[in-house]
């Protein structure tokens, strides 16, 4: 049965849409009740609207702290339209039934972000806003509930039929319940970072309360695995990534393709240089930095071309025409770059399969933020491995010291390896990596790995060296003993970068000098499980 509103309440703070939407209303013959902001915009625009203070015989007051929490408005909102004793009392105490109310809150979030003072902040703490919307969404099988401006269409189209099913109600009531927790969780997150200073860990406070709030974006087609069941939730965040991008072409995305382009999305930006990263199963199987994208891509491709079939490619640069070229003569499951050539997009249009994301930037690799994982009993949250290493924090611990272009490999191999599962070791030459060993129990099987993959890579590309002969090696965590070192060594390796801080740290740097090669502490660890 549909159900159309008699009287409605507006009162917004964003104003998009609202004049339309009452104007509507007023065509159907529904009285509109509005507060004093909102009142004034529909005058404005010429319709008729009572002012909430007329409504309820009683003033807007405390500098408009108490504009609707009255009996008059939450009575009119909460009475059961069913229950004859309900519709007694409010006659009794003179309460107009209200069954559309249209609010969204306070843009607490806006003046945070503005860098208000704190009077400001906590004046747009939203009171009598979230408690019509509660109030609201409970009695949705009479009253339906607005609170963003998207939804004011599919209203007036429901309104158009004869008014709103109870279905429609409902996933109202759902979206403002889920308005209001954010809301509430954006608040909670502000007054803890104010006075959190005595829970600090490294300069960063972590909430006493943690609520995961997020709109649910896309439903995918299943989880990890075909049994499991899975969707994108939207944190709010406008940071470029997975929030920015748009899919132009392909497929729909899975949750495995939106996790391995995460992770290669992350990865390439830490370069400045044009860089091509290739991700397969959530780690890089090949990542070079060059002159040009399309020679970074070939460079990369050379790494791991058996496991780059199927993958993921991030690039931090325009998707130019010329590699659009070249990554299409392989097997690719998703590109996701900051923007594309209409010749590059017109040449992977032939790939029907093919997905392509484009974000309008590259993420801030530097950035602060949090990040989850979820255990038994609840989760762990930590804060962003936002570290970079510079040449300025390291350390050399040999005899021989690195030449200038083992240095940038050096440092190229270190940003590598934090996008890369430990146990990570990887080997790097001119500016890409040539052997990548991840996630091993053991740090030597990392490296051991590593080192064959790259003899399976030179095979390929017809050379009779390993690729590893004369790279450098980083491992993203200390060589707890001699043995992992002496394995890079092994493979070709002439310099070293790893954290240090093992307690057989001299037996390493003994064992380097032994081999001649030079080795650098950073200080840092990037684990990545
Ligand atoms: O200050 S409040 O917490 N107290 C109230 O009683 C109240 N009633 C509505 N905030 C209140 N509102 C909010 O005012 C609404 O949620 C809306 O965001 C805003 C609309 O005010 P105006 O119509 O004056 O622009």
């Amino acid at each position: 049965t549909r159900f159309s509103p008699r009287r409605a309440l507006l009162s917004v703070s964003d104003k998009t849409g609202l004049v339309e939407l009452a104007h509507a209303l007023i065509a159907k013959g529904v009285e509109i009740l509005s507060t004093g902001g909102s009142a004034r915009t529909l005058r404005d625009a010429g319709l008729p609207v009572k002012e909430v203070s007329d409504h309820t015989g009683f003033p807007e007051i405390l500098d408009g702290r108490v504009k609707t929490l009255v009996p008059w408005i939450h009575g009119g909102i909460l009475g059961r339209r069913d229950k004859a004793e309900h519709q007694a009392q409010m006659q009794e105490h003179g309460i107009a039934p209200i069954d559309l109310v249209c609010v969204n809150l306070y843009p607490f979030a806006a003046t945070v972000a503005s860098g208000a003072d704190e009077e400001q902040c906590v004046e747009n703490i939203d009171i009598g806003g979230p408690a019509m919307v509660r109030a609201a969404a409970k009695n949705f099988a009479s009253v339906a509930i607005l609170t963003s401006p998207t939804q004011y269409e599919a209203f007036l189209n429901a309104l158009a039929q004869g008014g709103t099913t109870l279905a429609e109600r409902r996933a109202w009531a759902a979206a403002a319940y889920t308005h209001t927790a954010a809301y509430d969780g954006m608040i909670a997150a502000w007054f803890t970072q104010q006075d959190d200073e005595a829970s600090k860990i490294n300069g960063v406070s972590l909430p006493p309360v943690l609520t995961l709030s997020g709109q649910r974006d896309t439903l995918l087609r299943y989880g990890e695995n075909p049994h499991q069941a899975a969707a994108f939730y939207r944190d709010g965040s406008t940071r470029p990534g997975l929030a920015t991008a748009r899919q132009i072409q392909g497929k729909a995305l899975s949750y495995n393709n939106l996790n391995d382009t995460d992770a290669a999305f992350e990865a390439v930006a830490e370069f400045e240089a044009p860089t091509v990263v290739i991700v397969k199963h959530a780690n890089p199987c090949g990542v070079a930095s060059a002159g040009s994208v399309v020679e970074a891509w070939k460079a990369a491709l050379r790494c791991d071309p058996v496991s780059a079939f199927g993958g993921i490619v991030a690039l931090n640069r325009t998707l130019d025409e010329a590699t659009a070229e070249q990554i299409s003569a392989i097997f690719t499951e998703v590109i996701v770059a900051p923007d594309a050539e209409e010749g590059a997009k017109a040449i992977l249009a032939k790939k029907k399969n093919l997905r392509l994301l484009l974000t309008g930037g590259v993420p801030e690799a530097q950035a602060p933020g949090l990040s989850f994982r979820s255990v038994s009993g609840g989760f762990l949250a930590q804060s962003r491995d936002n570290g970079h290493v510079t040449e300025d924090m390291l350390k050399v611990v040999t005899k021989r010291q690195p030449s200038k272009a083992e240095m940038a490999d050096l440092l190229f191999a270190f940003r590598v390896a934090k996008h890369v599962k430990s146990n990570a070791v990887i080997y790097v030459k001119d500016q890409a990596t040539v052997g990548i060993g991840a996630g091993q129990m053991s740090r030597v099987d990392s490296a051991r790995i590593a080192a064959r993959k790259s003899e399976d890579a030179a095979h390929a590309a017809g050379e009779t060296d390993a690729l590893t002969k004369g790279s450098v090696a980083a491992s993203d965590a200390f060589f707890p003993f001699a043995d992992g070192l002496e394995s890079v060594v092994a493979a070709g390796a002439t310099a070293v970068i790893q954290p240090g801080g093992s307690i057989r740290d001299q037996e390493v740097i003994d064992a380097a000098d032994k081999a001649g090669i030079a080795m650098v502490f950073t200080g840092m660890r990037h684990f990545r499980h």
